[in-house]
């Protein structure tokens, strides 16, 4: 999609530090990480939230959950605990119209999240 700027990573246009990718997905790490370890897991395919969302998308969103859980592994934090973010919506804080799923791990959290 035209001037989103992770279509524009995926594509390469936008230079990121990748951590992972596949045909379906990018890990990438977070331009203003927010935790010692702060990843984005982006699927490919552009949508704009969970609202945005419909069957065929079922699928990639569990792959996602299962590559976070492997990929805080890779990273030592599987023990430690992570994690796992999306807004949906400007009102909770999303800034980036194309879902992503934040990965965060690496310091103590609170709850309920501010
Ligand atoms: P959200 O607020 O949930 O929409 O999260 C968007 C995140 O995307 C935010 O933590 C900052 C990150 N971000 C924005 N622009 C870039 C970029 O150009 N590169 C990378 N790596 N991350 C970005």
């Amino acid at each position: 999609m035209q001037n989103c700027i992770f279509c524009k990573i995926i594509a390469g246009e936008i230079p990121s530090r990748k951590v992972f990718e596949d045909e379906r997905i990018l890990v990438i790490e977070d331009v203003t990480p927010q935790a010692p370890l702060h990843l984005l897991l982006i699927p490919k395919k552009h949508y704009a939230n969970c609202l945005d969302m419909d069957a065929q998308d079922d699928e990639v969103t569990g792959y996602i959950f299962r590559k976070a859980g492997e990929i805080a592994r890779l990273k030592g934090v599987d023990q430690s605990g992570f994690r796992i973010v999306q807004n949906n919506g400007a009102g909770v804080g999303q800034s980036v119209f194309h879902i992503h799923f934040h990965l965060l791990a690496g310091r103590s959290f609170s709850w309920p999240p501010g």
